[in-house]
């Protein structure tokens, strides 16, 4: 599979931060509710071990990270997306991946399966047929892309909170990871997961997820921007470790969302 041209893509140059500290410093001020932080705190508040010799690049990546730990700790599990009512749906629903429409996966949802691993207590994996046989919640949202549009689309399926409490996941933990068919991954915090708004969405509108729109699995998080909604998911992951995710990892904030 091709790639599209990478607009999505940050540009970034390896620089030194020994050159540009006084300018870190003051991005650092900033960010940090002007209580300036050594190097060693945000090494430690962001789990990165930082240098002086280190690109300037990764000391962004730390900030963002800690970034991500204050977000989460202001998040309100109960704070809901707005919904539409069905008047309001958009036609035709635009389509977005890092390739063109024609290269979307074609999945056999006969053999497709749902692989569940890490700090969950039932590992079997599961089957469209199982996934059907659980309680199902619909949601008419907007689904915001970072790229600049946003459109308003009907999803349902089973909520993830639900799949993960009869999966026996450790609701403690911190992160849910998602693996995809097409090499893409992302990953939700756990307050995320199990906002009653965050669904295994399997229909788009009256019918089964359309082949371009992830068929036939799709994270459908409506508090979240377009990128942490992985379609075509194949695998499902509880960790301690932050998954990141394929624009996560490219420089894009982990966290986007509310
Ligand atoms: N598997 C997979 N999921 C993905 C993507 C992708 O490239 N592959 N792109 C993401 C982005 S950036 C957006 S905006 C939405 C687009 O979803 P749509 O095609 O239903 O509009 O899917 C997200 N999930
Ligand atoms: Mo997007």
């Amino acid at each position: 599979m091709k790639d599209k041209d990478d607009k999505h893509a940050p540009k970034t140059e390896k620089i030194l931060l020994a050159d540009h500290r006084p300018a870190l410093v003051q991005v650092q001020r900033r960010l940090m509710l002007r209580s300036a932080l050594s190097l060693g705190a945000l090494s430690m508040l962001s789990g990165c071990d930082l240098q002086d010799n280190d690109s300037v690049d990764k000391v962004l990546w730390a900030m963002s990270r800690w970034n991500d730990r204050v977000q989460a700790l202001l998040f309100r599990s109960h704070k809901l997306a707005p919904t539409y009512a069905a008047s309001q749906i958009t036609h035709p629903f635009p389509f977005n991946a890092f390739y063109d429409e024609f290269n979307a996966p074609d999945i056999d949802g006969s053999d497709w399966k749902l692989e569940v691993s890490g700090l969950v207590s039932d590992k079997r994996s599961w089957t469209l047929e199982r996934l059907r046989a659980l309680p199902q919640a619909g949601q008419i949202t907007r689904h915001i892309c970072i790229e600049g549009w946003s459109a308003i689309g009907q999803w349902s399926g089973v909520p993830l909170r639900l799949f993960l409490q009869a999966v026996g996941a450790d609701l403690t933990a911190r992160y849910v990871g998602f693996k995809c068919a097409d090499r893409y991954y992302s990953s939700l915090d756990m307050p995320t997961a199990l906002h009653p708004q965050t669904i295994l969405a399997l229909d788009f509108g009256k019918e089964a997820l359309p082949t371009q729109y992830g068929y036939p699995l799709k994270v459908r998080v409506p508090t979240k921007l377009g990128f942490k909604n992985p379609k075509h998911v194949v695998a499902i992951f509880v960790s301690n470790q932050n998954p990141g995710g394929y624009w996560e990892d490219q420089g894009y904030n982990w966290f986007s969302g509310i």
